[in-house]
């Protein structure tokens, strides 16, 4: 059975298969396509891949699944980290057509519940070094909570359950099928405002030409040869053009497991490395190492860094061509759809102080008022959006998805934006009730919500604060009924499977905060209050 999403319109599936933004084919051409490729596609560090194998060992994990009973149509919950057996997996779960979760490695109980809870997977393929799985009970702790899972693969672990086993014993005749070109083919996860976070269904026809797309911007080639250090789950590291762009222009990734300098400089030497991807705090932290070690020697193969994610302040933007020795790009995009990059032939003035343009030409883009009317070029709102990888609705969400669009389909971001005269935009703030720690997004709701259920909190309000690394961190305000420390809270935010990002990095108790009619704490006037409490 196909997974339900908001389609898009009639006449907008004419349009982009017209232009050809729209192929109809799966996303398993990408890997497909080059299957008798031999040059080397992945490295994990003393490992690499070849187009061939790589293709190879993801259909053999297909044919495998298939055996295990896993069927077309079924979803999966895949939770690895930056390695092999993440690109594995998901081609493997693409040639088969089952739909999966990629949550992030840096999720935990409370992230990965609430993506079960909505796609009730019957596969679970994850990672035995991440707590959640670490042993046998661990494991069924998980399966008992999610009664759907009827099949678990893990990632160092021997027997019947070993993923490693299951992508090594050859696929034989097996026939693979991938889902319909126009039908979901896995969920992209939202950074999220909302009590629960949203997953983004991301269809083949819409991530291929995301990804072929910013190809084409971005000028990724054969000779590309691009460090991951982003988590590869996330959309940016994935798509923009990120490690499918590189499969899809025969290229090769290289895998770090995060973007410390002290890993990822040996690697870049090491690899050749031309482009990378980098969020604001770890474009920051390079620079600084950089004048620590008082060279920049070992990135002398990169040609181009990406920056995106968070906001990236003119003054670091500067520093990196100048001190790192390649060229910038800014990269202004989201998971359920939009990206924006500045162009590779764009001024030194346009690429430190916008954040690029949209890069389909049938993006939509307007701004809007607080009454939803159209802005004069310039003027700061609200980012309206559609277009031909842009999203028409989260998961299962119909409420919110009846506040996220207008009547025409344009999703609002909760970006406020400026787009000047030659379309470029720069970000000046947010709506949305979220916390963008370093690129790490934090629905501020969800928080409150879990704070709320400790039995001295009265009342919770999680807003960002400035952070000269981070760009933002979190802070707590509450009212208690009885005292307490940071560190109580963060306990029991972790008791209850929270994230490390998300734990608050500062609380503070307050005697009462600003309550609307409803007796929820009022973000709007808390911020007021800190802002005038800042200022005096
Ligand atoms: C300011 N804010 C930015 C930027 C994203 C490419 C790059 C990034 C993402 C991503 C992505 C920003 N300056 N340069 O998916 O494909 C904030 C905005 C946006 C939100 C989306 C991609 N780049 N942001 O970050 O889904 O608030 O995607 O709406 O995680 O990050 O977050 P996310």
């Amino acid at each position: 059975m196909a997974i339900p999403f908001t389609p898009w319109p009639d006449e907008f599936a004419r349009r982009y298969r017209e232009k050809g933004y729209w192929l109809d084919r799966p996303l398993t051409d990408i890997i497909e396509n080059q299957c008798e490729n031999p040059s080397v596609a992945l490295v994990d560090g003393a490992r690499s891949f070849s187009y061939t194998q790589l293709d190879q060992l993801s259909s053999n994990l297909a044919a495998s699944l298939l055996d295990r009973g896993v069927k077309p149509g079924d979803t999966a919950l895949v939770h690895l980290g930056n390695n092999a057996e993440f690109f594995i997996t998901f081609f493997a779960l693409l040639k088969i057509g089952v739909v999966p979760v990629n949550a992030l490695f840096s999720h935990q109980r409370n992230e990965v519940d609430a993506y079960a809870v909505q796609i009730s997977p019957t596969l679970l393929i994850a990672d035995q070094q991440h707590s959640l799985y670490q042993n046998a009970e661990a494991v069924d702790h998980f399966v008992t909570r999610h009664a759907s899972i009827r099949t678990v693969l893990l990632l160092g672990t021997q027997g019947s359950q070993s993923l490693t086993a299951a992508i090594e014993q050859p696929a034989g005749g097996t026939e693979l099928v991938p889902g319909p070109a126009d039908q979901v083919a896995f969920f992209q996860l939202s950074g999220g405002s909302t009590g629960t976070p949203k997953l983004i269904p991301r269809t083949h026809n819409d991530y291929y030409y995301s990804i072929r797309r910013s190809n084409e911007v971005c000028g990724f080639s054969a000779q590309t040869r691009y460090l991951c250090a982003l988590p590869a789950a996330h959309n940016y590291s994935m798509s923009s053009p990120g490690t499918l762009g590189v499969f899809l222009a025969g290229g090769c990734v290289v895998l770090a497991s995060d973007p410390d300098a002290t890993l990822c400089f040996p690697l870049i030497e090491q690899h050749q490395i031309n482009v990378t991807a980098l969020v604001p705090p770890a474009a920051s932290l390079w620079l600084q190492a950089i004048s620590e070690w008082g060279s920049n020697q070992q990135l002398a193969s990169l040609r181009l860094l990406q920056v995106g994610g968070a906001r990236l302040s003119p003054a670091l933007a500067a520093r990196i061509p100048a001190e790192m020795g390649c060229q910038l790009q800014q990269v202004f995009g989201m998971a359920e759809g939009l990206v924006n990059y500045t162009r590779l032939d764009d001024s030194p003035e346009r690429i430190i102080h916008t954040q690029g343009k949209p890069m389909c030409p049938d993006d939509e883009v307007w701004v809007a008022d607080e009454n939803n009317n159209p802005l004069p070029t310039g003027q700061v709102g609200r980012l309206m959006t559609r277009g031909p990888y842009t999203f028409r609705g989260y998961f299962n969400s119909p409420e919110h998805n009846a506040s996220a669009f207008d009547q025409n389909g344009f999703y609002c971001s909760g970006d406020l934006i400026a787009i000047d005269e030659a379309g470029y935009i720069t970000v000046q703030g947010r709506e949305k009730d979220q916390i963008n720690r370093g690129g790490e997004k934090i629905a501020a709701e969800e928080i409150e919500n879990l704070l709320q259920r400790h039995e001295s909190v009265v009342h919770a309000g999680l807003v960002s604060i400035e952070d000269p690394l981070l760009g933002e961190k979190s802070c707590a305000y509450l009212v208690t009924s009885a005292p307490l420390r940071a560190v109580d809270i963060r306990r029991f935010l972790r008791s209850l499977g929270v994230a490390d990002y998300k734990l608050p990095d500062r609380v503070v108790c307050v005697d009462a905060l600003p309550l609307t009619a409803v007796g929820k704490v009022d973000k709007k006037a808390l911020r007021r209050w800190m802002a005038e409490r800042d200022a005096t």
